[in-house]
């Protein structure tokens, strides 16, 4: 019986060669490492099949896409203020993050699935102003160093 439990796992664990993972981010008003109105991750590397779970630690923000700044086939999402809000990773590349009511105070984040960047120039070309492209063009350099 013991032995059959075994096989059985090994044979489930084979089935998902890659686990989805759900990765949390918080919205905060203070991070740990002093930033003020932020994200907990900047720069938020994931897998096509993950899922990037938004949690409203602190009152007051959401998270959401921006529009034109998600890879191809990708679709975006909105989430609504003090709510958490789940994304579903379906394809590889950058997509850009906001809290809407702070985003011209920086509070940004860049997922990158795959490790793909090579909708960088769609995410400088989106539209976003002060801190908040800033904070993107640091972050898509970051990451396409990585790459
Ligand atoms: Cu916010």
């Amino acid at each position: 019986m013991k032995r059959f439990l075994m096989t059985a796992a090994a044979t489930i664990a084979l089935a998902a060669p890659a686990m989805a993972e759900t990765i949390e981010i918080e919205m905060l008003n203070r991070t740990e490492d002093g930033r003020v109105m932020a994200f907990s991750q900047e720069l938020i590397e994931v897998a096509v099949g993950d899922i990037v779970r938004f949690v409203p630690t602190d009152k007051g923000h959401n998270a959401q896409s921006v529009k034109g700044a998600v890879p191809e086939g990708q679709e975006g999402f909105k989430g609504r203020i003090n709510q958490e809000v789940e994304y579903e990773i379906t394809e590889a590349g950058l997509t850009a993050v906001v809290c809407q009511p702070h985003v011209t105070v920086g509070m940004v984040a860049l997922i990158v699935a795959g490790g793909d960047t090579s909708n960088a120039e769609d995410v400088l070309d989106a539209r976003l102003r002060g801190k908040a492209a800033d904070k993107i063009e640091e972050l898509v350099a970051e990451a396409t160093g990585n790459s």
